[in-house]
């Protein structure tokens, strides 16, 4: 494997161009790694690999593809402690937090061998058409080869989310990384060829959102575009995705609300509202980073919120205490920071951190912090602040916390706390978000779907849902005999 090189067509293949990006430790600041840095013309190779391979690979059965999908898993499986370890320098996230992706990434592919297989008995099921006199197949084929864009929060599993599905439907896939967090993806290019993964299935090209991704989602050769990052870049994926009537997946922002009602269990309130702010330093698109708490208790929980954020360890991923890692890039830590000064600047109260964290001479740390009272107005409520930052607000009613809840452009996820399962059960059918999470951490499971509604994308990733968004629906229709 090789950081100077592109994975093309089953190789190790030199760039055009001897561009090249550092990748920093954000611990540290430290530079990690320099990986080559592509342009339009890697870009073309890539494509031009893929189709050449899309074929072959369309031609392949279900049940070859979930052979090379479980390899994949399994491939994972035997260096998951060296590509945990890798993520987490890359990443910051803590090493448990690392380890946790690639037990994820694993499921993923093991879910979708059995989806692949599956495939195969869907294939060519008559729809009988008695009374017109027709009979109709329906096929389902591979929507072609595709374009894969990935962050950097989450990187291994994000890329987990699109390329086994992708396979499993047989598509051949050109995959761009976050030029943030290169390093983890690369290793999927040895483990293609460690599997035998036909040549040009899958290719890997590394480089910026201007000089890699706009390529990509630009290219004539592309069939369809599955993208994971910011609002921003999704309307311009969106757009050029337009130009060429090409399918296009969006998984974009959050601004997900946490709703605690007063009957809740206070203890499990405290730990599943900082799960869903403070895992991966808040780097989550589905972070519940708007607390909703019913007036009445309201004191003790903050109260409670306060000295379990101030207890939260701060530090680099390796070290065993650590519970909260930096931020993943200088660039993140800048935009969470202005986001603070903005709260500060408008005068919102603070209830805990705020500040860069102590002890830290370098390292993009920052406190977990919490806002209180923060009026529905404020740019802290409204939009993706995408670090360790919760703003709280309080409701009186069910009605109100609701309201509260769905006066938002995100609709990703959310989460309910209350011992009432009535309750719970109307509140969740009520609110605008893809996933909600009753009494519970964000488990993710790749049997469930993931996917907003309102800006926050377009489409679902996970489940059958997930397959779906890679095939296209054939029907064969003649008369009855
Ligand atoms: O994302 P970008 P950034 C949100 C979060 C964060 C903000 C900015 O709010 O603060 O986005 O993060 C590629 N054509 N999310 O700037 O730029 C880019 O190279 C094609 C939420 O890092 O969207 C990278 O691979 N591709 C999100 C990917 O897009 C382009 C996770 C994401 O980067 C491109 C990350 C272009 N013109 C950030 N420009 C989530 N939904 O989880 C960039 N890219």
């Amino acid at each position: 494997m090789s950081y100077d090189k592109f994975f093309i067509d089953g190789h190790w293949v030199a760039p055009s161009t001897d561009a090249c990006l550092a990748v920093i430790n954000p611990a540290t600041e430290e530079v990690i790694a320099e990986v080559a840095a592509g342009g339009p013309q890697d870009v073309d190779l890539a494509v031009s690999a893929a189709r050449r391979a899309f074929a072959d690979w369309r031609r392949t059965s279900g049940a070859e593809r979930a052979g090379y999908l479980r390899a994949i898993a399994r491939a994972i499986e035997a260096r998951a402690g060296e590509l945990a370890a890798i993520s987490s320098r890359n990443n910051g996230k803590p090493l448990f937090e690392a380890e946790i992706d690639i037990g994820d990434a694993i499921a993923t592919y093991d879910y979708y061998a059995g989806l692949a297989e599956q495939l195969d008995e869907r294939q060519n099921v008559p729809v009988v058409l008695a009374a017109e006199g027709f009979e109709s197949r329906t096929r389902l084929e591979p929507a072609g080869v595709v374009g894969l864009i990935v962050p950097w929060n989450f990187p291994f599993v994000t890329t987990a989310w699109k390329v086994a599905p992708a396979l499993a439907a047989g598509c051949t896939i050109v995959l761009k990384p976050s030029e943030v967090t290169p390093l983890v993806e690369l290793q999927m290019g040895e483990i293609a060829q460690q599997v035998g993964l036909p040549a040009g299935v899958l290719n890997i090209v590394n480089g910026s959102g201007p000089d890699v991704g706009a390529p990509l989602t630009n290219h004539p050769g592309i069939d369809k575009v599955s993208f994971t990052g910011s609002n921003r870049v999704g309307e311009t994926v969106m757009q050029s995705a337009a130009k060429q009537i090409q399918s296009v997946s969006l998984e974009l922002g959050g601004k997900s609300p946490m709703l605690v009602f007063e009957d809740a269990d206070l203890d499990g309130a405290v730990e599943w509202i900082l799960g869903g702010i403070f895992y991966n330093a808040g780097q989550m698109c589905s972070a519940t980073s708007r607390l909703l708490v019913q007036e009445r208790i309201a004191p003790q929980l903050l109260e409670r919120l306060k000295s379990a954020s101030e207890a939260i360890t701060l530090g680099d991923s390796f070290d065993t205490n650590t519970q909260m890692g930096p931020l993943t890039s200088a660039a993140q830590y800048q935009t969470v920071q202005a986001y603070i000064e903005r709260g500060r600047a408008e005068g919102l109260q603070l209830l805990t951190g705020g500040n860069r964290a102590a002890g830290f001479d370098r390292g993009y740390f920052i406190e977990p912090t919490i806002f209180v009272d923060v009026p529905t107005d404020s740019a802290l409520w409204r939009e993706e602040i995408f670090g360790p930052v919760l703003c709280v607000r309080t409701f009186t009613d069910e009605a109100e916390a609701i309201r509260l809840a769905n006066d938002n452009d995100f609709g990703l996820a959310a989460g309910i706390i209350t011992a009432d399962g009535q309750r719970a059960q109307r509140v969740s059918e009520a609110l605008d978000a893809g996933h909600i999470w009753i009494n519970s951490l964000q488990v993710v499971f790749p049997e469930t779907s993931w996917g907003g509604f309102k800006r926050s994308g377009i489409g679902r990733e996970l489940g059958p849902w997930g397959l779906s968004a890679y095939l296209e629906v054939k029907h064969i229709t003649r008369p009855l005999d």
